[in-house]
């Protein structure tokens, strides 16, 4: 049958499991709207292609589904690039398919409509995977490609660019669906043995877990209690242990007691994390004195600034449970690590005594988010100080509860992010809390949430200042300068869009507000004053 490239690329795309894709359209890719047309592809019309992006985001996150987003070449590709770049740094499965101007004109710099210098060379830049598909064969062969590359080993942000004219031709070729990638590597015996060995004998074993073990909380849990040792996660592992679970330290890496507990440890194990900067701020690399076992799916991580003694190239959940079952079955001579300092609860009570009256304050906002929330309730944040400390301090028992722009770390995530992952999941209970500056920079997906008719709690943390920069300008002794800024009245403005909106003036009513916005049809805005709580 034949039909335009544009319609193929849908067809291929439905033929793959992708079922929604967020996007703009414009007269450059108006036949991939063609093929939409044709198709039962869900199309969610957002504000923004940055917005598209994080929703897409949002909606793998928390569905471990991807989606796709559309844009237009130019001004399209340049807007969504935050998203991609987010979704790189966070390991999150997002295809984008853009069009360039027509193939006569790439790298000419004729002035045609959109025009890039090089626009491969920025999508390059970003992301995972990006490709020029030149004929139907090559969109076939790239898309198997980019698809691929979202589900095997380490996700990251794929993009295939399609030039106008390609767009239009026709292809015959049939929308198959492509064979399934290659299964995640598994740990090799001699290594797994090997970490089973150093772990039992080490008097002071700690694991840290980032979100590439997001798959495997059961079997980090076995190993831990047969360990008993303290297991510290970073805010893309959060709710790996259950909040309460005696080895649990929770996302607690920026807190000094806990980078001397994890730097004294005789042995180290990470296991699905980069140990980066924006893991335990402000160091580049955690001061580490033991011996160190990666875990990893990404080859890179195995060799990278910190010099693995031992490096699994496996996915956390095989190579975690073979290590368990590896153990040797004698009781560890270990005594007292466990229980030093109190164990990990006495730690954390160390930690939350130490608490000023501003965290308290963000504390019982915090609770009572929770509070309004079923306990598969879900939070995407934004980068603003309630997120910072709820990244500790929000309880969750399972892992993609609570979600954080951690890596890139991007102001706009929050309410587009959320609006993808509750179209993803229409049954969880999903909603977004954000700064009142950061709130602003995708505010236009209100409307979007709207338009969808998306029961979305979007609050508003509102201390009338870009507050954590204002504290660190404060703390380097600069004036205060460019961090007041002149906020919109939030609950007009969202009324004017159509949303609900109202006011939270304690930890109460702001729970009570929740609870109505997860049962109202359309998004609703809450506005929190930090200085009421
Ligand atoms: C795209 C982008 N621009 C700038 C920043 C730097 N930045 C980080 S937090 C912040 C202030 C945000 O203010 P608000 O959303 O009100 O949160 P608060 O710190 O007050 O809680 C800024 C400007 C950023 N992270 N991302
Ligand atoms: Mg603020």
């Amino acid at each position: 049958m034949s039909r335009s490239i544009g319609r193929y690329v849908v067809e291929l795309l439905i033929a793959n499991g992708i079922d929604t894709v967020f996007g703009i359209p414009g007269v450059h890719n108006l036949e991939l709207y063609r093929g939409l047309a044709a198709s039962n592809m869900r199309h969610v019309l957002v504000r923004h292609e940055q917005g598209a992006g994080f929703a897409a985001d949002g909606f793998a996150r928390l569905s471990g589904r991807p989606a796709a987003a559309f844009t237009i070449s130019g001004p399209g590709l340049t807007n969504i690039l935050t998203a991609a770049a987010q979704a790189y740094s966070d390991s999150v499965p997002l295809l984008v398919v853009a069009t360039t101007p027509v193939r006569a004109s790439l790298g000419k710099q004729w002035g045609v409509l959109h025009e890039l210098h090089d626009q491969a060379a920025l999508a390059a830049g970003v992301f995972g995977v990006a490709r020029t598909a030149a004929t139907a064969e090559d969109v076939r062969d790239h898309l198997r490609t980019c698809l691929a590359s979202l589900r095997t080993g380490r996700p990251r942000p794929a993009y295939l660019e399609i030039p106008l004219d390609v767009l239009s031709e026709t292809t015959d070729l049939p929308a198959l669906r492509f064979a399934d990638p290659a299964p995640l590597p598994q740990a090799q015996p001699p290594q797994v043995e090997a970490a089973a060995r150093m772990l039992a004998q080490a008097a002071r074993p700690v694991i840290v877990a980032g979100g590439g073990a997001r798959e495997a909380a059961a079997e980090l849990r076995r190993l831990a209690e047969a360990l008993e040792c303290p297991v510290v996660m970073t805010a893309a592992g959060k709710g790996l242990l259950p909040e309460n679970h005696a080895s649990n330290l929770g996302t607690s890496l920026h807190h000094e007691a806990v980078q001397s507990l994890v730097s004294d440890a005789d042995v180290v194990m990470a296991v699905g994390t980069e140990l980066g900067e924006t893991d335990f701020y402000y160091a580049l690399k955690l001061p580490l004195r033991g011996r160190l076992i990666r875990i990893d799916v990404d080859p890179n991580k195995l060799a990278d600034q910190y010099g693995a003694e031992l490096a699994l190239w496996a996915d956390a959940r095989s190579a975690l449970e073979a290590i368990h079952r590896a153990l040797p079955r004698t009781a560890s001579s270990r005594s007292g690590w466990s229980g030093k300092n109190g164990g990990a609860p006495g730690m954390r009570r160390q930690i939350e005594g130490g608490f000023d009256a501003k965290a308290r304050s963000q504390w019982s906002a915090l609770n009572a988010i929770r509070a309004a929330l079923p306990e598969d309730g879900v939070v995407f944040t934004d980068m603003t100080q309630i997120a910072y400390f709820g990244n500790y301090a929000f309880p969750v028992d399972a892992p993609r509860r609570w979600f954080h722009p951690s890596g890139y770390g991007t102001l706009g995530f929050a309410l587009p992010a959320a609006l993808g992952a509750k179209i993803s999941s229409p049954l969880r209970a999903v909603m977004a809390p954000a700064g009142d500056f950061g709130r602003q920079f995708t505010l236009g997906e209100l409307m979007t949430a709207v338009e969808s008719e998306l029961a979305l709690p979007v609050v508003v943390w509102n201390n009338s200042a870009l507050g954590q920069i204002r504290d660190d300008m404060i703390a380097a002794k600069i004036p205060p300068t460019g961090v007041i800024a002149r906020n919109p009245d939030f609950v007009a403005l969202a009324l004017a869009c159509g949303a609900a909106a109202t006011r939270a003036r304690n930890a109460e009513e702001l729970t009570l507000a929740i609870r109505k916005a997860l049962d109202h049809r359309g998004p609703t805005l809450i506005e929190a004053v930090a200085t009421d709580f």
